[in-house]
């Protein structure tokens, strides 16, 4: 693995608003938990552990820092706070976490996420700087991650939030990662990006990390494993804000909304397949 220094890959970040490390997680730290995570994108319980829930054409894995100690260590990887603080310039908690699939049919929208929920399907955006970082889980020949390359620099001054209606703005910008499993793309969250819609193929599977500075809202609700936690550095208890309450709830969000989505999406699915198979 050939890892830049984190002041390295903030510079980078602050010229073209991403930077991609191709071969971050290796296939043996990718084996450790992909099996559990897998189990838990079948089934929704088992023996107490919770499995996924579906919003529409995506599912999210539930209660994903429990799910696997492997799982956990990532998201609080010291390579990727240093990355995070030195990108920020300041010190960084963890704002929204999520493991996730795209399934076939996901139609994301282009969007940016110097924000935070306010309510159902609402949102307000945010005047801070910071990042994400996804990891694909799974290889992605389909429904990649794309960036609008130095929309950091430009887009947060419109205050807008779905850029969807205006691609052809920054079609020419576009980057799109078409990489293999384990890559590692961190990018400025005030940027302009989406996973590339694809109709038909597996799901694509990604780790998501949003990291903001201190002072920003705490984000979503953290839920541990105790038994996870006896080795943890201030630097990574910070990271994880014990004793801040949450400032929004664990995506997606509403839960009845989700049902509907479902439903349609299953709808959409059929109709795809049926159009399919009569050409
Ligand atoms: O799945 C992707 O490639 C992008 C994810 C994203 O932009 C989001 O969840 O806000």
């Amino acid at each position: 693995m050939n890892v830049p220094k984190a002041k390295e890959v903030a510079e980078q970040i602050k010229d073209q608003g991403y930077c991609l490390i191709p071969d971050f997680l290796s296939r043996k730290r990718l084996d450790s938990f992909m099996p559990e995570v897998h189990r838990r994108f079948d089934r929704l319980s088992y023996n107490g552990t919770i499995g996924h829930v579906q919003a529409g054409t995506q599912k999210y894995l539930q209660h994903t820092l429990m799910a696997h100690k492997g799982i956990l260590d990532l998201y609080l990887d010291p390579f990727l706070i240093d990355c995070a603080e030195a990108y920020s310039e300041t010190t960084v908690h963890l704002q929204d976490y999520r493991i996730y699939q795209n399934l076939e049919g996901c139609k994301m929208h282009w969007h940016v996420d110097n924000k935070q929920p306010t309510g159902e399907g609402q949102s307000e955006l945010l005047d801070h700087k910071g990042l994400i970082i996804i990891m694909y889980l799974s290889d992605s020949p389909h429904g990649s991650f794309q960036f609008v390359s130095k929309s950091h620099e430009w887009a947060w001054k419109e205050k807008v939030e779905d850029w969807e209606t205006r691609e052809h703005e920054f079609e020419k910008d576009v980057v799109t990662f078409e990489e293999s499993a384990g890559a590692c793309i961190l990018y400025d969250f005030r940027g302009i990006h989406r996973a590339k819609p694809f109709d038909r193929g597996d799901p694509r599977t990604a780790f998501f990390a949003q990291y903001s500075p201190t002072a920003s809202p705490t984000g979503e609700p953290i839920y541990v494993d105790a038994g996870m936690l006896d080795d943890l550095t201030d630097k990574q208890k910070q990271v994880l804000r014990f004793g801040r309450p949450a400032s929004a709830k664990t995506w997606p969000v509403p839960a009845d909304h989700i049902h509907e989505t479902a439903m349609k999406s299953f709808g959409n699915k059929v109709k795809r397949k049926l159009k399919n198979l009569l050409g």
